[in-house]
């Protein structure tokens, strides 16, 4: 064995050894660890609240390997008892983490009882949108019973991502978690000694499949349901004298508690993983340091309070330079973008909007906090000012973009039910036979063949750069998520005409998702540098639901003469043709198929209204939202 190989080998085992606990040393694919902290307190992943430092630098980048195993479990996150869809036991889900360039290899057992994809949000999987994880876009479902292995890089990525369903609502009930990228040459690395993940999420009691089906019956007339809680890193608290008869609900469940060590300067990195809720969050008496925005780093700005919203994520450093006591740690759900009517699905939630955990320095007593929130009032449902996230180093936009785009977001009824519409129309998953597959090698379509309500908007210049302008013809916000890219904010505004007046050609903010105001536009620029199939959409899942999704169609010339590996293809290699016939004189695949069978009928019994093709449409009333 060269020595090379030896020092690889030893660097392995021992980022096993320190990272992953679970796996016995001889296990070829460990699984990560586990992070329930007592056995009287069984119900929550924990290590979320441990702190950690970066991973031990390798002499070059490494395979990381891991396995995910997704089951529903019982747990209860704000003290009320439901099934939760979890990772390896655990919600939020196992913390994944890697260098800048290193393999990640990520094994989903499926053991959930239903179909799932997994997105890993913020990657741009350049060369690898196959491994995209979006239903219907870039692979088909992995059936529950078998596993599917995902196999990336983030190249050059480095910073705060995270994982997530992206089939249907699934990660609203559990089955989400934290992706982090460290950066060994991170210019701040000085700037911090120790680093925690913080997830945001609003929290519902009853099954988001339940919740979409009310969202989208026939004649309903309310807004997004109304969660039941918040939840800082999986813990949270609700009413339990509003919980209904027969549910298992302790009160004063035990709050999300991070412990720190006076003197000391963390790396705070908070992620919204909501369905819905924006959070305004802030810390008692600790400025929030901003240093990296989406993987971006940024020239550092102090805040006291910040907004963000779904899919966004930021690092702050907090300084613990106070005297060792407790401090309110603060999510409050900004109500003003929580529309509510008397109609709306779970009108009577006890939701307290303030959501909060606990800032605790080493030593200091285990009691409730005392201290008063920041005076400062943000009462928006906007980002934090563009203007003021300054990349470093800088870098510009693209001056002339060779490819334009506009995306007018709407809603209206489809036979009365409300969908929501990208240039009039709403999204429709081709779930068994995704867009990569139909364009990339072996598949035998071109762009041109797509059907309109795949909202598929096409580009193929290369060495060019593309300009989307969003208009929000409706008074809700919507916070829209690309794939596949981060993009440069050129500007945005009130109305529907955008303003190239005002575009920021200079230095411009640039992240991977950005809140449109209501009745407002923005526009977005990027570079035209990785071939795929790109989702583009409202990360609030209802309304994603509703179809609310665009798909990009990046350097179709490329993509054509790209295979998708067998492992991915040979999850799709059922037809959806309805004959028994064929079933019976098929023994091969007899799990997956049957597992087909089951989602197919499942579908013809559902009344989630969601696949609208082949229906014609039918505008009966005039704007909803
Ligand atoms: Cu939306």
């Amino acid at each position: 064995m060269r020595i090379t190989s030896i020092f690889y080998v030893i660097v392995l085992l021992s980022l096993y050894s320190t990272i992953i606990n679970a796996a016995p040393a001889t296990s070829a694919v460990p699984t990560l660890e586990k992070r329930q902290e007592t056995e009287q307190d069984p119900d929550f992943n924990t290590n979320i609240f441990k702190s950690f430092k970066p991973l031990d630098i390798t002499a070059s980048p490494i395979t990381r390997e891991y396995t995910l195993t997704l089951a529903k479990t019982e747990l209860a996150p704000d003290g009320f008892s439901r099934q939760v869809w979890t990772s390896n036991g655990q919600y939020p889900g196992p913390m994944i983490r890697a260098n800048k360039g290193d393999q990640i290899v990520i094994h989903i057992q499926n053991n959930l009882g239903d179909f799932t994809t997994i997105h890993w949000h913020g990657i741009f999987q350049r060369g690898t949108t196959f491994y995209d994880g979006v239903a219907g876009q870039t692979q088909c479902l992995i059936a529950t019973g078998t596993t599917f292995t995902y196999n990336f890089t983030g190249g050059e990525q480095y910073g705060t991502y995270w994982w997530h369903s992206h089939f249907r609502s699934q990660y609203v009930d559990g089955l989400r978690g934290a992706l982090i990228i460290h950066d060994p040459k991170d210019p701040y690395l000085n700037d911090y000694d120790e680093e925690f993940v913080m997830t945001l999420s609003d929290w519902h009691h009853e099954e988001s499949e339940s919740l979409v089906k009310k969202r989208m019956a026939p004649g309903y007339d309310g807004f997004n349901p109304i969660p039941d809680s918040g939840l800082i890193s999986g813990r949270g608290r609700c009413d339990c004298s509003k919980a209904p008869q027969g549910s298992k609900c302790v009160p004063d469940n035990p709050l999300a508690v991070y412990v720190i060590e006076k003197g000391k300067r963390y790396r705070f990195r908070v992620i919204n993983t909501s369905a819905e809720a924006p959070f305004t969050f802030s810390i008692d008496q600790h400025p929030l340091r901003i240093i990296e925005v989406e993987g971006e780093n940024v020239k550092p700005i102090t805040m006291n309070k910040i907004n963000i919203a779904v899919g966004q994520r930021y690092s702050v450093i907090v300084n613990a330079d106070k005297e060792v006591n407790n401090f309110w740690i603060r999510a409050t759900i900004v109500k003003q973008c929580i529309h509510v009517t008397p109609e709306t699905i779970n009108v009577n939630s006890s939701l307290n909007y303030k959501v909060t955990g606990i800032l605790r320095y080493n030593g200091a007593p285990e009691t409730y906090p005392t201290t008063q929130e920041w005076d400062e009032k943000i009462l928006n449902c906007r980002d934090v000012d563009h203007n003021l996230l300054k990349l470093n180093p800088p870098r510009s936009p693209p001056v002339t973009p060779t490819d334009n785009f506009t995306l007018k977001i709407t809603f209206d009824h489809i036979n009365d039910v409300v969908h929501a519409l990208v240039n009039g129309s709403p999204f429709n998953p081709e779930i068994y036979d995704p867009t990569a597959n139909k364009l990339m090698y072996g598949g035998d379509e071109t762009p041109s063949m797509l059907d309109k309500d795949q909202n598929a908007f096409v580009y193929d210049t290369q060495n060019g750069s593309v300009e989307i302008s969003l208009i929000n013809d409706n008074i809700a916000t919507h916070p829209f998520h690309l794939h596949g890219h981060n993009f440069y904010i050129m500007a945005h505004g009130p109305g529907k005409v955008p303003d190239p007046s005002i575009f920021n050609l200079v230095d411009p903010a640039v992240r991977d998702t950005i809140t449109v105001a209501g009745k407002s536009w923005a526009v977005i620029r990027y570079n035209i540098d990785n071939p795929g199939v790109w989702a583009f959409h409202c990360h609030i899942e209802w309304h994603v639901e509703m179809g609310m999704v665009g798909q990009l169609i990046e350097r179709f010339s490329e993509l054509k003469g790209d295979p998708i590996p067998p492992q991915v293809r040979s999850i799709c290699t059922l037809d959806d043709d309805d004959d028994d016939d064929d079933d019976k004189k098929d023994n091969n695949n007899t799990a997956k198929k049957r597992s087909l069978k089951a989602y197919k009928n499942y579908y013809k019994r559902s009344d989630v209204p969601n696949h609208s093709r082949h229906v014609k449409y039918q505008f009966i009333r005039g704007s909803a939202y």
